[in-house]
């Protein structure tokens, strides 16, 4: 166990959540840090000196698809390569082995959907990677293929409309799926508790999810390095990595 969460942390945290009739699950990037792929924020989190934060928007996307898609392209790659870690596994044996459970995850790197036994029952808050959007038409489709960002007449393209098709992701100033969106906080309203891994908790409206469970009642246990926004509400907080800390609490 690491040595920096204490036993008696692990036990309270395992009773909160082994009590609650309902439990959401709200993970960040931090959950997929010990598959190995990269996390937004901190160390790692450039890409050829880009911040996220510059990249992942639709003024971007206009100004410079190129760039746009050769970052994704990019993470694509890396993500394909990357499986489900111990933390992934063991939420999605909880999820299928008890009633009540919902994952709900800001990742758009598939896997949580990829270790689940029923894909159906994570909500994907921020789109996924392997899928494309039609700016033009709004088609979008499974995509799973390496992309040419050489130049911008090698982008993939919509074969209905001829638009440069987009990730299927959710970009900063754009809203979320209203139906994931909406699932997602009537979850956080009326579950007993809400456990957050591996998230900055700085993404509105994701890191709401937390705070409207916990002032509905719910009890919040947090996984993460450090402290975030989301701490001061936790009722118990658990420093170290996810893969580690969250096979004990829901194995
Ligand atoms: C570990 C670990 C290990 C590491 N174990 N832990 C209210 C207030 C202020 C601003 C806003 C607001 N409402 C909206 C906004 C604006 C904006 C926003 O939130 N900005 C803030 C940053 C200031 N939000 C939006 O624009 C959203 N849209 C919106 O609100 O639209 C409104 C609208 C309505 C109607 C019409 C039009 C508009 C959209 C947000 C979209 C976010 N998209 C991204 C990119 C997705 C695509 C892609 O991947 O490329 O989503 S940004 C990026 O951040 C990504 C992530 O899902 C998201 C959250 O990041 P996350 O998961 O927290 O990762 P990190 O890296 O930040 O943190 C990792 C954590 O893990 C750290 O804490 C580590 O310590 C920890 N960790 N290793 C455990 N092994
Ligand atoms: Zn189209």
């Amino acid at each position: 166990m690491n040595a920096s969460v204490s036993p008696h942390d692990i036990q309270t945290a395992r009773r909160s959540l082994d009590s609650a009739a309902t439990v959401i699950v709200l993970t960040g990037a931090g959950i997929s840090a010990d598959s190995g792929v990269p996390t937004f924020r901190g160390r790692g989190g450039l890409w050829k000196n880009h911040r996220p934060e510059e990249l992942a928007t639709p003024a971007a996307f206009a100004r410079d698809p190129r760039l746009v898609w050769e970052w994704y392209g990019w993470r694509r790659a890396l993500v394909a390569a990357c499986r489900p870690n111990e933390a992934h596994l063991a939420l999605a044996r909880w999820a299928a082995d008890r009633s009540g459970v919902h994952l709900i995850t800001q990742n758009v790197d598939g896997l949580h959907v990829a270790a689940a036994r029923d894909a159906g029952t994570v909500l994907e808050l921020h789109g996924s990677l392997f899928r494309t959007r039609c700016p033009g038409c709004g088609a979008t489709r499974e995509s799973r293929e390496s992309i040419d960002a050489s130049s911008e007449s090698t982008l993939p393209r919509c074969d209905r409309c001829g638009d440069t098709l987009r990730p299927d992701v959710v970009w900063f100033g754009e809203p979320l799926d209203s139906h994931v969106l909406g699932r997602s906080f009537e979850l956080a309203e009326q579950t007993e508790a809400c456990l957050v891994v591996g998230t900055s908790g700085v993404v509105q409206p994701a890191a709401s999810i937390a705070s409207v469970a916990a002032r509905a009642g719910a009890a919040l246990v947090e996984v993460n390095l450090e402290p975030t926004p989301i701490t001061t509400s936790a009722n118990v907080s658990l420093r170290g990595r996810a893969a580690e800390i969250v096979p004990s609490l829901v194995g």
